[in-house]
């Protein structure tokens, strides 16, 4: 049983913010974000679980674990996978918590194939446009 009530997933290339595109994605490192998150966590009186993967199957083997180790609520950006992966969304399917989708970037301005998420079928909410502090109302809305 994992000790952490909130998973905080990160797809593909979010191991890279901070270092290009701060127009589009910011300035904070994922690194930034995920200790703000832990620490905002920490004060809300929940513990945060923060993990980043390029892979599909990682990102599912990730979220099948979070059916069964404890963890009530996931805020997910699948990063590019929102718009392809039927299978992470099979994934979210099987778990029974509270799923908030959250991008940094407003998803709806960009280009076409960006508008359609596969994820958004199973969110109970989805943050756009907002940047890291997108992260940060998932968790205080879960918790509210
Ligand atoms: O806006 C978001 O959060 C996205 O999920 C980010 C994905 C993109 O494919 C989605 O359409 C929207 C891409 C993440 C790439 O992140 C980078 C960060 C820094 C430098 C390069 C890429």
């Amino acid at each position: 049983m994992s000790k952490h009530q909130v998973l905080v997933l990160h797809g593909p290339n979010l191991n890279l913010l901070g270092s290009r595109e701060p127009e589009i994605y910011g300035h904070q490192t994922l690194d930034d974000i995920n200790e703000s998150l832990v620490n905002l966590g920490a004060e809300l009186g929940v513990s945060v679980n923060a993990q980043q993967s390029n892979h599909e199957g990682v990102l599912i083997d990730t979220i099948q674990a979070a059916r069964t180790d404890g963890t009530k609520a996931i805020i997910i950006n699948p990063g590019a996978f929102t718009h392809t992966s039927v299978a992470i969304l099979d994934a979210l399917n099987a778990f029974a918590g509270q799923v908030i989708e959250v991008h940094l970037s407003n998803v709806h301005k960009r280009e076409a194939f960006r508008h359609h998420s596969y994820v958004s079928q199973r969110a109970d909410g989805v943050i756009v446009g907002l940047g890291a502090r997108g992260y940060e109302l998932a968790l205080r809305a879960l918790v509210a």
